[in-house]
């Protein structure tokens, strides 16, 4: 394997738009496209064939852009890898991150604009996305802050909804950064964010590696980028933020204040229901000169790819590591890139299949259905999976079920764990409940004859169409 990224090529958001614009895979759309519901509807037609570029959306100066990496093989380009090394170049970015390096102050593109009296409601052309979100949300903001305790830096991307002129509240699911507020709050004091939209694709990858707390995202960004981030120190706080994005908005979650959010329509294509949650009071909004400002609609390739690429290389490695005749695992696109993982195993053992679902439940809570298949299957093709599924698996002997453990709480079937109860009538405690399934989808180790020999034709893979068609050619069928 050649890993050959050496360094960047798409520093910054804008490079990388430059790329997809010349190869034509940016729409220009019409400007004046309503900010409610239209532009996230165009924007959803077009996801995974081109990125959206919409100016002046509702007569707003900042143009928006969805979609930039709504491709597997478009984020494999922005790595500089093939798409068969995305995992392994992002693991190993992951294993060896670089500390970043600080642009010297008033440098920062970031910071070449400032607001000190700001009114989101109005500041950024901010869309409403899906039919029964409670208002507009900010979508593509990555949320960086500082471990109140040690200083070390988080990044996660977290929904946020625009409430005041300063005011927004957000959904902290109970990981690093939601741990930094419970830590500052418990003292009494606010904790200090940025909310940086407009990152370039492997900064914005980055912010979704799964790792032990401590460990600042924007390190694994700058070895994915093969030389040390530039970060500029906020205006109004210690927290430091990618120096090239577009538009950096600074605040702090307030301790002890709860606001009302949701419903909002998330990436399990359900809604999650309104309850309340934390609150950010905005200081400040800086951006660069004429700035672009990022959406993701929810629950479309975009959402679904940033999220499990850096999943199933975590995944990936953590199965090696006890299983190395793991070659290959995906999360499925319909199982929201969260729910389902088809793993391809050379299988040495009767059993192993078993062994390796197993280890795949504890790997991470979400993962709900697990699909072994053997070595001959693409498990990027689920159409394969459910062929392996349908001719090497038998459910009396082949499933495996476990009742009653940590689950998604996003997944509405894990309501009926509870009677069909809404999740947001369940204590915390109580939620995402849920069972777990495995399939194992491999052949026997040892077979007769050709039992389990896939069908092919001698030369069927390396025939060239364009060869052997011939271009043009009429047939006079009645004259036969
Ligand atoms: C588009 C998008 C939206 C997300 N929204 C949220 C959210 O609202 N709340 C949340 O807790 N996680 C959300 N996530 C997931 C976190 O960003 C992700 O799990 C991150 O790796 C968590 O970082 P941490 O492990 O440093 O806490 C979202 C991810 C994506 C890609
Ligand atoms: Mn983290």
């Amino acid at each position: 394997m050649s890993l050959s990224s050496t360094h960047t090529v798409y520093p910054d958001l804008r490079s990388w738009l430059r790329r997809l614009s010349e190869t034509d895979r940016v729409a220009v759309l019409r400007e004046n496209t309503p900010l409610k519901h239209r532009l996230a509807a165009i924007a959803k037609r077009l996801d995974g064939s081109k990125a959206a570029y919409f100016p002046k959306p509702d007569g707003h100066p900042i143009p928006v852009i969805s979609g930039f990496m709504s491709r597997r093989g478009w984020i494999a380009e922005a790595m500089g890898v093939d798409e068969g090394e995305l995992l392994a170049r992002f693991r190993q970015a992951a294993d060896n991150p670089l500390p970043w390096k600080e642009t010297p102050a008033g440098q920062a593109p970031c910071q070449q604009v400032v607001h000190r009296e700001v009114d989101m409601h109005d500041l950024l052309p901010i869309p409403t996305h899906s039919e029964h979100d409670s208002g507009p949300y900010i979508t593509a903001g990555m949320v960086i802050a500082r471990n109140p305790v040690t200083g070390v830096q988080n990044v996660s991307i977290n929904r946020i909804q625009v409430h005041g002129k300063r005011r927004m509240a957000l959904l902290m699911l109970p990981r690093h950064l939601h741990a930094f507020y419970k830590a500052a709050e418990a003292a009494g004091q606010a904790l200090p964010i940025a909310i940086v939209i407009g990152a370039d694709p492997l900064t914005l990858l980055a912010s979704q590696a799964i790792t032990p707390i401590d460990y600042d995202e924007l390190e694994i960004a700058g070895a994915l980028h093969g030389k040390p981030l530039e970060v500029a120190k906020c205006l109004s706080n210690e927290v430091r933020v990618p120096a090239h994005a577009e538009i950096v908005i600074e605040g702090r979650i307030l301790p002890g204040e709860r606001d009302e959010e949701g419903p909002f329509g998330e990436f399990p294509k359900y809604y999650s229901a309104r309850e309340f949650r934390e609150v950010i009071d905005v200081d400040l909004v800086s951006h660069r000169r004429s700035p672009i400002y990022h959406t993701i609609v929810p629950a479309e390739m975009e959402h679904l790819l940033l999220g499990s690429i850096p999943r199933e290389a975590t995944l990936l490695a953590h199965l090696q590591r006890s299983f190395p005749g793991v070659l290959d695992v995906h999360l499925s696109i319909g199982g929201v890139g969260r729910y389902h993982l088809f793993v391809k195993l050379r299988k040495t053992h009767e059993g192993m299949p078993k062994n390796v679902i197993l280890c795949a439940f504890g790997a991470h809570y979400d993962i709900k259905h697990v699909v072994v298949v053997d070595e001959d299957v693409d498990v990027h093709e689920p159409q394969q999976v459910e062929w392996a599924v349908s001719t090497r698996f038998q459910a009396d002997r082949d499933l495996v079920v476990i009742a009653g453990a940590q689950g998604s709480v996003l997944d509405p079937s894990t309501t009926l764990y509870h009677g069909g109860r809404d999740t947001a009538e369940l204590e915390l405690h109580q939620q995402g409940m849920s069972a777990k399934m495995g399939l194992d989808a491999t052949r026997p180790v040892r077979y007769h004859d050709h039992v389990f020999t896939k069908v092919m034709i001698p030369g069927e893979k390396d025939i060239d169409l364009s060869a052997e068609v011939v271009p043009g050619v009429r047939i006079d069928w009645d004259s036969l």
